[in-house]
């Protein structure tokens, strides 16, 4: 099977209290698991089985058979988008953003609160399942954005600095419906180094 579910960057009990084992059992375990093995599935006998995921969401995968194509996008970009949430998440958050980034927040949105706050809102108003992002433009500008279901920005040519899944399954164990409580401390854990590394 080409395609593998990466290792978690931290161990499942690392994110507690904020997001718990038992979440992680589930969310790592089993929801980003079957998106790894219905995409291999998928894309066995399409010749397309080794191609990178960003090259199959960003078009590669108009290759394969044409009614396979949705579920190829849906499964190939909820891989993708899993491994770079658990990217974008830290027990040891530095809870703010450091370098040439904090000056781009601060340009856009005037400060880091204020930003907070926009991301905040963008991702408790995602309706239904999706997930909020913070995305650089390709003429270097930030931006926050909302995706449905497997929709990712890579498809739009914006390049991801950080994610929070908002769909029921990252935050209904813990929170239950409660996605603002679960947003309110995603701030705890939000991975600044990985942002500040991929802004470019
Ligand atoms: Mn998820």
């Amino acid at each position: 099977m080409p395609h593998k579910l990466p290792e978690l960057p931290f161990s499942k009990d690392a994110l507690t209290p904020y997001i718990s084992t038992e979440t992680l059992e589930y969310h790592y375990g089993k929801h980003h698991a079957t998106y790894v093995t219905n995409l291999n599935n998928l894309l066995e006998g399409t010749g397309l089985e080794s191609m990178p995921l960003e090259e199959l969401i960003t078009g590669g995968l108009k290759k394969a058979p044409q009614e396979k194509q949705t579920g190829i996008f849906n499964n190939a970009a909820q891989v993708y988008n899993h491994t770079f949430y658990w990217n974008s998440l830290s027990p040891k958050s530095a809870k703010k953003p450091a370098g040439k980034l904090v000056e781009a927040i601060n340009k856009k949105w005037g400060s880091f609160d204020s930003f907070k706050e926009t991301f905040t809102k963008v991702a408790v108003g995602t309706f239904g399942s999706g997930w909020a992002w913070l995305v650089q433009n390709k003429d270097g500008t930030l931006d926050i954005v909302s995706t449905s279901n497997a929709q990712t920005p890579i498809t739009e040519g914006k390049k991801p600095l950080l994610t929070c899944d908002v769909w029921e399954h990252a935050y209904y164990i813990d929170y239950r419906n409660a996605r603002a409580k679960y947003l309110e401390n995603y701030w705890n854990i939000a991975n600044w180094d990985f942002a500040l590394k991929n802004f470019g």
